[in-house]
């Protein structure tokens, strides 16, 4: 296993729409740890293939308090939304930023497993936040998208100043 690197924003890289998954391999299995791993050690409650720079449709989550409720969804698709919820959100590849998002409360998620079976997963809450932030990343899509230009503009200069102090 092996903990893979994130992309951070500006990288354009963040902008690539993820393709579908068609090959169900002992390679995707292996990447799928990789991607486990590197959640795991980033103190991440999700990551988005498109974070490690793999443009296919894969993500994991686990929202647990005790770092052992794995969820992965390959080719993750939105049948139903409910409700509205605003959460404050943060992102690993924009470390340091956390801003309110406004997304779904509830929703109702078509997926397959690393084996390439079907499965639906109903989310509510926290979790429901955390795959429509993971499903925004495989479409290009990233959390400051959702807010006002000002508000986005303010919290990106704040997070440009941050690391040029750190380095
Ligand atoms: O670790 C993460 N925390 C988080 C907090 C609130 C809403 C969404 C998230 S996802 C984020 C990990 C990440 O960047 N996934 O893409
Ligand atoms: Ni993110």
């Amino acid at each position: 296993m092996s903990v893979l690197t994130i992309i951070e924003y500006p990288d354009p890289r963040l902008r690539t729409v993820a393709e579908p998954v068609t090959v169900f391999d002992g390679e995707l299995a292996t990447f799928v740890q990789d991607m486990y791993q590197t959640m795991y050690e980033s103190d991440g409650v999700g990551l988005a293939a498109t974070q490690v720079n793999v443009h296919k449709r894969v993500l994991v989550a686990d929202m647990s308090a005790d770092r052992n409720e794995r969820l992965c969804l390959i080719n993750p698709e939105i049948l139903e939304k409910e409700g509205s919820q605003v959460y404050q959100e943060g992102c690993l590849s924009f470390p340091g930023i956390y801003a309110d998002v406004t997304r779904a409360l509830k929703v109702k998620v078509r997926a397959q497993d690393v084996t390439g079976a079907e499965f639906i997963v109903e989310a509510e809450g926290p979790l429901a936040v955390c795959i429509q932030h993971e499903m925004d990343h495989l479409a290009g899509k990233v959390f400051v998208d959702h807010l006002s230009p000002l508000k986005r503009s303010l919290l990106l200069k704040r997070m440009e100043k941050q690391r040029r102090q750190a380095s």
